[in-house]
């Protein structure tokens, strides 16, 4: 018999992240930061887009992040915090799988580990 993995909850009971998440989200957004200026202007959020999807966010998906999740003050960017947030809605709003599979493609396996 195929032996059944279990994915381990995204979320604690409080319905925060896990640290183990945390720190892969970390992890991701730190490769996009090309300039280091901890946060994904533009330009960076495409290159993440392009990895994970195939294919670069529309002009409205990108305006809907920048104006839904914590920029930098002059709005150019979105902060570790706003790509949490993106996360964390999409986690909660059913579409854990999509999670995942971002996860996965950043070469991490269902442990968080790479
Ligand atoms: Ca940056």
């Amino acid at each position: 018999m195929p032996e059944t993995k279990v994915q381990p909850p995204l979320l604690d009971e409080n319905g925060d992240f896990i640290p183990a998440l945390e720190r892969a989200l970390d992890e991701i957004f730190s490769r996009y930061d090309l300039d280091l200026d901890g946060a994904l202007n533009r330009k960076e959020l495409q290159a993440f887009a392009e990895f994970c999807n195939g294919k670069p966010f529309t002009k409205g998906e990108l305006d809907e992040i920048f104006e839904y999740f914590d920029t930098t003050d002059d709005g150019s960017a979105l902060t570790l915090s706003g790509f949490y947030q993106m996360y964390h809605l999409q986690t909660t709003s059913g579409d854990e799988h999509e999670t995942w599979k971002d996860l996965h493609k950043h070469g991490y396996n269902d442990q968080f580990t790479l």
